[in-house]
C-alpha cells in the first residue's frame, strides 16, 4: 500500500512542516489545511509554511489563519528542526516551492512529496505521485482515510475546495469515478457545494467582470479556429485595478467557443517577463507545449513564464501552438510521411 511508509513516518515523529508551490492555489492550500488538521489532531507539532502569502481571493479557505508565509529569519529554524516535511501539489523541483525551497533542499528531516502532476522529476526522499488523481486533495483524502482517522467538517471542506478547481468543477478529463466517490463522501461529511461554489467562483469585483469583458472582446482565433488567444498588458490590468494573480478562469474563457481546442492567455508581468497560460480540450497536451519554455502543468491546463516583451512572446507562443495543432492534424490525416511535431 502506497501510504504505509508515510504512515510509519507520521507515527514515529513529532515535528512536521507542510508546504506547497508558489502562488498557492486551492488544491495546494486545501491539501495543506486538511493534512495539518489531521496531524494536529494526532498530537503532532505542525506548521504550514509557504513562500507566497495566500491571495486575498483564497483567504476564505483559511479563516483560522493556519497558513503562514515563510520568513527566512524567523522560520528557517522551524524547517531545520522538522523531522518530516511534506511538499504538496509540487512538481519539478524544490525551486517550485519558492524561496523556502533552498532551506527545504538542505533540510535534515525526511521530505515527502505528494502530487498529481505528470512531471517526472523526483526530488523528495519519498514520493507519491499519482497522475490519475484529479487533485492532490484526492490523495490527501486517501492518506487520511487509510489511517482510519476522522475527517472533520473543516477537513472535508478544505479537501472539497482542493478538488473543485483542479477538476474544473468536475468536468476536466482527469475527473474520474474516484473523484466523485470522494466528493460524495465529503458531502456526507457536511460540505455545502452551493456555498463553496459561490465562494470560489462568484466573488468577483465589478472591475474584474469588466476586465473579463475587455478580454473577451479582444480574443483572436488561429489555427483555422482551433486556437483562441489574447495578450493582456500591465497598463490594462492597472486600469481595471486587477492583479495578475486574480485572473483565475480567464485562460479558459475562450474554450467556450465552438471548434476551439487550445486557449492561450499571455499576461505581461514585471521584469520583462510574460506569464503564459494554456488550456486544452484534451486533443493537445499543453503541458508538453509548456515544457518548451520550462513550464509545466497538466495535459489540459499548463503554464510557463517566458522572458521577453509581451508582443514577441505572444507571437512566439501563438506560432508554436498553431504549428502543434496543425502538425497534429497533419499526423492524424496522413500516414508515415507526415511532419511530426515534437516539443
Ligand atoms: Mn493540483
Amino acid at each position: 500500500m502506497m501510504w504505509s511508509d508515510i504512515l510509519r513516518l507520521i507515527e514515529q515523529h513529532r515535528r512536521f512542516v507542510i508546504t506547497t508551490h508558489t502562488n498557492p492555489d486551492l488544491d495546494g492550500l486545501g491539501s495543506e489545511l486538511a493534512l495539518e488538521e489531521y496531524l494536529r489532531r494526532s498530537g503532532k507539532q505542525v506548521v504550514i509554511l509557504n513562500s507566497d502569502s495566500v491571495s486575498p481571493v483564497h483567504r476564505f479557505i483559511d479563516r483560522a489563519r493556519r497558513v503562514r508565509t515563510f520568513n527566512h529569519i524567523g522560520d528557517t529554524e522551524i524547517v531545520q528542526r522538522a523531522e518530516v516535511i511534506f511538499a504538496l501539489d509540487v512538481s519539478g523541483g524544490w525551486d517550485r516551492t519558492g524561496h523556502i525551497g533552498k532551506v527545504l533542499a538542505g533540510a535534515k528531516g525526511t521530505t515527502i512529496r505528494i502530487d498529481h502532476h505528470s512531471d517526472v522529476t523526483g526530488f523528495a526522499d519519498l514520493e507519491v505521485v499519482d497522475t490519475d488523481a484529479a487533485a492532490t486533495g484526492e490523495l490527501i483524502f486517501d492518506l487520511i482515510s487509510s489511517t482510519g482517522g476522522d475527517i472533520t467538517p473543516t477537513m472535508a471542506e478544505a479537501l472539497y475546495l482542493a478538488i473543485l478547481p483542479d477538476t474544473g468543477s468536475f468536468r476536466y478529463p482527469t475527473t474520474n469515478p474516484r473523484t466523485h466517490r470522494i466528493a460524495a463522501r465529503l458531502l456526507e461529511l457536511g460540505v455545502d457545494p452551493t456555498r463553496l461554489y459561490k465562494q470560489v467562483y462568484e466573488q468577483y469585483s465589478l472591475d474584474l467582470i469588466r476586465l473579463k469583458g475587455r478580454v473577451l472582446d479582444s480574443l483572436q482565433l488561429g489555427a483555422g479556429g482551433r486556437l483562441v488567444w489574447c495578450a493582456l498588458d500591465q497598463a490594462t490590468l492597472n486600469h481595471y485595478g486587477v492583479q495578475a494573480a486574480d485572473l483565475n478562469g480567464f485562460p479558459g474563457m475562450g474554450m467556450a467557443i465552438r471548434g476551439v481546442q487550445v486557449s492561450v492567455l499571455c499576461v505581461e508581468a514585471a521584469d520583462r517577463k510574460v506569464k503564459v497560460s494554456l488550456r486544452s480540450d484534451g486533443t493537445v497536451a499543453v503541458n508538453e507545449l509548456a515544457a518548451r519554455w520550462e513550464g509545466g502543468g497538466h495535459a489540459s491546463a499548463a503554464g510557463a513564464t517566458i522572458e521577453g516583451d509581451l508582443a514577441s512572446v505572444t507571437e512566439e507562443v501563438v506560432a508554436h501552438v498553431e504549428s502543434a495543432i496543425l502538425g497534429r492534424q497533419a499526423n492524424a490525416s496522413s500516414t508515415a510521411s507526415a511532419p511530426r511535431w515534437s516539443g
